[in-house]
């Protein structure tokens, strides 16, 4: 009961940030408190700008932290969203000067240097078949294959 305000200013914050990217998290599930996942998914940003796994499966409504290396020697990012959020933000990336690709994290977005971890907690959707996208926005790396997609299975 306690944590009830706490996730809904968190989930208030993460609206405003998507609708600032000109998106919509609908039907992509949410940003959930960080930590509060029932399962943590490790994945690996490797140095061919692959994430391994590049694939994950899900329940319908699971809440999963992932926690993710950057093992290459770039820069790169880990958003999670629909389409329309990743096309936003893969916009408002090319045209951003190199020194400023470095942004603030959100619940639905972190950049991670070399050799950093950071972790980013989602809460998927309930229903059964969707599919959610991760990916980076550093440009070249979405069109380049660094990206991901989540099932939400059934
Ligand atoms: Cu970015």
């Amino acid at each position: 009961m306690k944590r009830r305000p706490v996730l809904s200013a968190m989930v208030g914050l993460a609206t405003l940030v998507v609708a600032g990217c000109g998106g919509s998290s609908s039907g992509a599930g949410e940003p959930a408190a960080a930590g509060g996942g029932t399962r943590t998914v490790e994945v690996t940003i490797t140095p061919a700008k692959q994430y391994q796994p590049a694939s994950v499966t899900v329940a319908p409504g699971e809440v999963v932290t992932f926690k993710v290396t950057n093992a290459s020697g770039e820069l790169h990012e880990f958003m999670m969203g629909d389409s329309h959020a990743h096309a936003a933000h893969e916009k408002e990336m090319a045209g951003m000067p190199m020194a400023s690709m470095k942004m603030a994290d959100t619940p639905n977005y972190v950049d991670i240097d070399p050799g950093q971890t950071k972790q980013l907690t989602w809460k998927f959707p309930a229903k059964a078949g969707m599919t959610v996208v991760f990916g980076s926005h550093i440009p070249g790396d979405f069109t380049g294959g660094l990206k991901g997609s989540v099932t939400v299975g059934g």
